[in-house]
């Protein structure tokens, strides 16, 4: 059997369109810019009923943390708590104030996160024409940080793949492109608009906490939308400002036809500035959603602003 030659993803990219320079040479957060007071305020439009959801999964669950193989689980020590003081070894302040204190240590992409646009690249360039060497040791161009800054508020809309797809949760390795994302819509009775924020569920991440973590892990194909010249220029046309889904990478880990490895990171967050934000959980808004038949809703969310961070965790806040 022969064996597939796998392209350099600049190869398979050479065409994709880019959106360098649209907001000026010195942009940090892309397709964010598309959310203006006007998209804040459709938003608030959607807001209906005063229901509220947290879309990010716990840090420290007993399962552990759904996360990229290589990276580790987060740890949480406690450094000062009733016990120092037991001991004699609590630190006293005037009329016996005691406290606990803790601290984490724990990946940036390791819990619901918001990439940083600098995250990913190819040829040695970031977003905006950035030289990668501006990653070394820090990212000192498109961290998370000014994402932090501005914040993440828009109309939010909820496409469900795997109800669509008739399942608790998509196959390993299962993709989906524009056109299925519109047919579920179209299923929902909604219609995806420009500059919504674009969530989609898979009940991936649900999945983690009610399988064995061998089942999840085996072979590491995660199910997500799957690169196509076609899909870049609709998400580019339709200029989606940040897509949130719940699986650890939003697009399916290698695509089917080129075999390279997460092409969409570049050809949607390097060449277009579109955030990507991962590992949220969303079932209870799904189910929430399917209930009550409202799939747009508010959509806020700012990651931590860690200067030079390729990402954040975030617990981005839905409303009803
Ligand atoms: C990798 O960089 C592997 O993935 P993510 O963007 O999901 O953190």
């Amino acid at each position: 059997m022969t064996e597939k030659t796998v392209p350099h993803v600049h190869d398979l990219l050479k065409d994709s369109p880019k959106n360098w320079g649209k907001w000026g040479p010195d942009d940090e957060v892309g397709a964010l810019n598309y959310l203006t007071g006007v998209e804040v305020l459709q938003g608030i439009a959607e807001v209906k009923q005063g229901k509220t959801f947290t879309l990010q999964v716990r840090i420290g669950d007993p399962k552990g943390d759904p996360v990229w193989p290589g990276r580790s689980q987060a740890r949480r020590m406690n450094i000062m708590d009733r016990g120092h003081y037991n001991c004699g070894k609590g630190p006293h302040f005037p009329g016996s104030y005691e406290y606990a204190d803790d601290v984490m240590f724990f990946h940036l992409q390791g819990s619901t996160q918001y990439d940083a646009l600098g995250h990913v690249w190819y040829d040695d360039q970031i977003w905006n024409g950035y030289d990668a060497d501006t990653t070394i040791g820090s990212l000192a161009k498109a961290s998370v940080a000014p994402i932090g800054e501005r914040g993440v508020v828009g109309r939010g809309i909820l496409i469900d793949m795997a109800r669509y797809r008739g399942k608790d949760v998509l196959d390993a390795g299962e993709t989906f492109n524009h056109l299925d994302l519109m047919s579920a819509a179209k299923a929902q009775g909604v219609t995806i608009n420009k500059r919504d924020i674009l969530i989609i569920r898979t009940g991936w991440i649900g999945s983690f906490y009610y399988r064995e973590s061998e089942e999840f892990y085996k072979d590491f194909i995660e199910p997500g939308l799957t690169y196509s010249p076609e899909l870049v220029q609709w998400f580019q046309e339709m200029e989606i400002p940040n897509i949130v889904t719940d699986t650890i990478a939003n697009e399916v880990t290698v695509d089917p036809v080129s075999g390279v490895a997460l092409p969409l990171h570049n050809a949607l967050m390097r060449n277009l500035g579109i955030t990507l934000t991962e590992i949220a959980l969303l079932d209870p808004l799904a189910e929430d959603c399917a209930a009550d038949n409202q799939w747009t809703f508010l959509y806020t969310a700012a990651p931590l602003k860690v200067v030079g961070g390729t990402g954040a965790p975030v617990n981005p806040i839905v409303i009803k």
